[in-house]
């Protein structure tokens, strides 16, 4: 390909709202443009390397088994009615009418469509397990899409879902989709993680988010510092280990302090000379059903998902003033387990073996001392409700924990029965009797790979593909444009390597050299050819690594062999 006959507009500056380095770079080096808030054009140099992402897709999906269909779009709401969704989802969920005034929504996602045909077409034991999936567009209008392509409100996904017998079935199902996810991202090139994650909304038992680690991802992950030990999860999985109560401290009386405005853990510490350690925070929530007071040590941070699931509610709020006035009878900062009345007290498992608390009294301006739980306030619920954080036993091994930040490209859940026992998607066992099928689902963020792989690998010049999702292996630069003997040079160069399948862009554009330079590096090909005046006079060409910025002077006669090589070591 010919850079004068590419449209790849490369912008000297990003638009001013594009936070992220994704969006910028893609934006710049010319590889998508805006249509409206979280929908993108992906010009010719994107669609190269969706290709490829898609391509490994493809090849993995097929290799565990799985057959490729297309669903439409465009879904009837009758099954989003049926499945109970239609009214779960608000405004995220694309609606639209029919001349007919009939309602339809974008999907975002294909559970209903699928397992509404599975219903209809799959009867037997005979015909499972199935492995089907699509690669199209999803629709989700998020509250504020931002971040160009990891979070628009048009996207490419992968959706696989499996139908099995039962859970063994699921299991095994589940094994190939997380093998098939591993090898993905391996050969896209990216440094990843699987790592447990939290099922609760969706309603399925297990499920894994593959997450390409990248300073700048939105979601915190901890993983065990051993090697050996392959514990990882996402913060709000991760779980705590509950450790033994030292119990040596004696309880001593229960006291009444003045406390002035003193709020915060931190302005009580300070006021009381003591340590976030010996504070028993106290903090109000209010859920769909009811309020409860929910206790961690003064140091640790409420984790809104366990709290969730523990109690199996469809909202955690913080309460506001007004709630926590009527429950406590006192104002934000003074709450606490003493003598609260009316409300269910659930307490993290650390709470338990603190010894001579302070907590608020449940009164303005005054904090109590010496609160030991059990014997001034007693726990109605005990559990792991905390943020856990870096430096904190790993609960498989009891090694440290480490953080790192990630950006999800992947996520298999286990889904079990909930769809196809919602949209009656039974088969036939063996004795003849209907069992609702075992579902999975699969999914992995297309376009959002490609973003994150420039959130992974770029530097201060621009992108650094990683080889196999390049849009192109190779440019090859004439310096002079006045020099007919080096565009005569570059020409063959071109064409060699290009009959050698390398996929090789000539920048034959009238631009000076540094210019051309800079956008090499700005789209980021893993390998520059330049042809200057010396490749002219010695036959030698100079092999410029983008990631490594190594040089290589390579003869003319064995550029080919030389550059294919080159690219399997990158
Ligand atoms: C909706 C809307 C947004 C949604 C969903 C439904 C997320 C929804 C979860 C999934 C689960 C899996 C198949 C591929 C892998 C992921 N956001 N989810 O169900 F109506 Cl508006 O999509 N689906």
């Amino acid at each position: 390909m010919r850079a004068t006959a590419l449209l790849a507009p490369t912008l000297r500056e990003a638009p001013a709202d594009a936070e992220v380095v994704s969006h910028r770079l893609l934006l710049r080096a010319g590889f998508i443009r805006r249509v409206a808030a979280g929908v993108y054009n992906y010009l010719p140099l994107s669609m190269r390397v969706l290709k490829k992402i898609k391509r490994i897709v493809r090849e993995e999906m097929d290799r565990q088994g799985g057959q490729e269909l297309l669903m439409p779009i465009l879904q009837p709401a009758e099954l989003w009615r049926e499945s109970g969704r239609w009214d779960v989802y608000g405004p995220e969920l694309f609606r639209l009418k029919d001349r007919h005034d009939r309602d339809f929504a974008l999907g975002p996602t294909h559970e209903e469509i699928i397992t509404t045909l599975v219903r209809g077409d799959v009867n037997s034991y005979k015909q499972l397990p199935l492995l089907l999936y699509q690669i199209q567009n999803k629709y989700r209008d998020e509250r504020r899409p931002r971040f160009g392509l990891m979070r628009g409100r048009e996207f490419i996904m992968k959706d696989l879902y499996s139908f099995d017998c039962d859970e063994k079935g699921l299991e095994n199902s589940y094994m190939k989709m997380h093998e098939a996810y591993t090898r993905v991202f391996q050969r896209c090139g990216l440094h990843f993680r699987p790592v447990e994650a939290d099922s609760g909304a969706i309603g399925g038992s297990e499920t894994h988010e593959f997450m390409v680690l990248a300073e700048s991802g939105e979601a915190s992950i901890l993983f065990c510092e051993d090697e050996s030990c392959d514990y990882a999860a996402n913060v709000e999985r991760a779980a705590q280990i509950s450790r033994p109560d030292n119990g040596k401290e004696s309880m001593n009386e229960l006291a009444e302090k003045e406390t002035q405005d003193c709020r915060t853990v931190e302005e009580v510490t300070r006021f009381l000379g003591t340590h976030p350690q010996k504070i028993i925070k106290t903090l109000l929530y209010e859920t769909d059903t009811e309020v409860v007071a929910v206790l961690v040590r003064g140091d640790r941070d409420v984790n809104e998902i366990k709290l969730l699931n523990l109690l199996g509610c469809l909202r955690v709020d913080l309460a506001g003033e007004n709630t926590i006035k009527k429950v406590t009878g006192a104002s934000r900062g003074f709450s606490g387990p003493v003598g609260l009345q009316g409300v269910k007290i659930i307490a993290d498992l650390e709470v338990s073996s603190i010894a001579n608390a302070v907590t608020g009294a449940n009164k303005d301006h005054v904090h109590l001392l010496n609160v030991n739980p059990g014997r001034d306030f007693s726990i109605d619920i005990l559990a792991d409700i905390r943020i856990v954080e870096a430096g904190e036993p790993c609960p498989r091994c009891g090694q440290k924990l480490k953080e790192a930040r990630g950006i999800e490209v992947g996520q298999i859940f286990k889904l079990g029965d909930k769809y196809s026992k919602l949209l009656g998607a039974t088969y036939l066992d063996e004795s003849g009797k209907a069992k609702p099928i075992i579902m999975g689902c699969y999914g992995i963020g297309v376009s959002r790979t490609m973003a994150a792989a420039v959130e992974q690998n770029n530097d201060r010049d621009g992108i650094v593909w990683p080889a196999a999702i390049a849009p192109f292996h190779v440019v090859v630069i004439p310096v002079n444009n006045r020099d007919p003997e080096q565009i005569a040079l570059a020409e063959k160069v071109y064409t060699n390597l290009t009959a050698a399948g390398v996929e090789t862009i000539l920048d034959d554009r009238y631009e000076r050299a540094g210019v051309k330079f800079k956008d090499a590096d700005l789209i980021g090909y893993p390998l520059r050819i330049t042809v200057g005046s010396k490749a002219v006079l010695e036959k030698t060409l100079e092999v410029k690594a983008r990631r490594s910025g190594e040089i290589t002077m390579v003869s003319e006669e064995k550029i080919e062999q030389t550059v294919l090589e080159m690219l399997k070591e990158l």
